[in-house]
């Protein structure tokens, strides 16, 4: 593996962020690798600590080998778009040379941003990465795109701030494969996690299904971090075991090409409905049709 080259990526991701449909379309298309980055998502409310989080997670994880710390838009005023919480020493990070942190915005809304998550992680692999940590805020559509482009989602709740209903509501209770009551050392944590337990135990679960585990954690307390850590190594496990990872990239498939054609069809009616079918959106079509059967 050669040397991260941080200008060609930072250009590659600044194009991707930003790629009109026909730009999208021309990335290529992927067979699942063995290679490929893993994934990990983390989403919650603005201010839940899931940038403190990812950046204990990075010190941990960071000698590993190649970790990409990605933040879609962070827009809260109050952490001022900073990828690392306020109490991590980015000097501790920043020497590594292995380490890659940015945070990415679209000139459309963040939400727009959701069109292009696939192809960005995808650029990721380009570049060697191992591991991938995605940091998103909010409930939107972002959130979505994020749900079918990570392999293990991370949904970071604080403890008495009707964030679990929030979850509920928008459904994002029903994608998350871990579950971390964050800010544990503040009160109502256990209460929190307990109910969360019990709304997750209600369900059906079939015999070798992830059952959605529910950790505590605090930035204060470093054992917590490594347990969570270790619950994201477990799951990771899991989708090897069991082939989910395989379903996954079909089902990734499935939304680009969903996703690519809703594109170009708005775009389309908007200007020139015959234009539809013209390259290099048709070329791909082939492509990606073969890619989506299941093997
Ligand atoms: N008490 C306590 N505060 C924490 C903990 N982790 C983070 N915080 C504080 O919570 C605030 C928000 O932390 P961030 O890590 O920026 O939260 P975020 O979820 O990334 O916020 P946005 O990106 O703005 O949505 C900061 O003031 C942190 O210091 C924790 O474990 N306990
Ligand atoms: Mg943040």
């Amino acid at each position: 593996v050669t040397a991260l080259d941080r200008r060609a990526l930072g250009l590659r991701l600044s194009q991707l962020a930003n790629a009109s449909v026909n730009e999208l379309a021309r990335q290529p298309v992927r067979p699942p690798s063995e290679s490929a980055a893993r994934r990990v998502g983390f989403t919650g409310a603005p201010g839940a600590g899931k940038s403190t989080l990812l950046g204990h997670l990075a010190l941990e994880r960071a000698a590993r080998g190649r970790l990409g710390v990605l933040a879609v838009d962070p827009s809260s005023p109050r952490s001022g778009g900073a990828i690392l919480g306020d109490r991590i020493r980015v000097d501790e990070l920043a020497g590594n040379s292995e380490l890659y942190m940015r945070s990415l915005g679209s000139r459309r809304t963040s939400d727009g941003l959701a069109d292009n998550l696939g192809e960005i992680l995808d650029a990721m692999d380009d570049f060697s990465f191992t591991e991938v940590l995605l940091e998103t805020v909010g409930v939107g559509q972002v959130e979505y795109a994020a749900r079918v482009q990570v392999d293990t989602l991370v949904l970071v709740l604080m403890p008495e701030s009707g964030d679990t209903v929030q979850a509920m509501k928008a459904g994002i209770l029903e994608m998350a494969d871990i579950f971390v009551v964050n800010k544990a050392d503040l009160a109502g944590a256990q209460k929190m996690a307990t109910d969360i337990k019990r709304v997750m135990t209600l369900g059906a679960h079939a015999r070798g299904d992830w059952l959605p585990p529910v950790l505590l954690a605090s930035a204060r307390r470093p054992e917590s971090i490594s347990a969570l850590s270790e619950v994201i190594d477990a799951h990771q496990a899991w989708l090897d075991d069991t082939g989910a990872r395989i379903t996954m990239h079909v089902q990734r498939s499935r939304y680009r090409l969903r996703r690519l054609l809703e594109m170009r069809l708005a775009e389309s009616i908007a200007r020139e409905p015959a234009a539809f079918f013209d390259a290099p959106l048709a070329q791909q079509l082939a492509l990606m049709i073969e890619q989506i059967r299941m093997p």
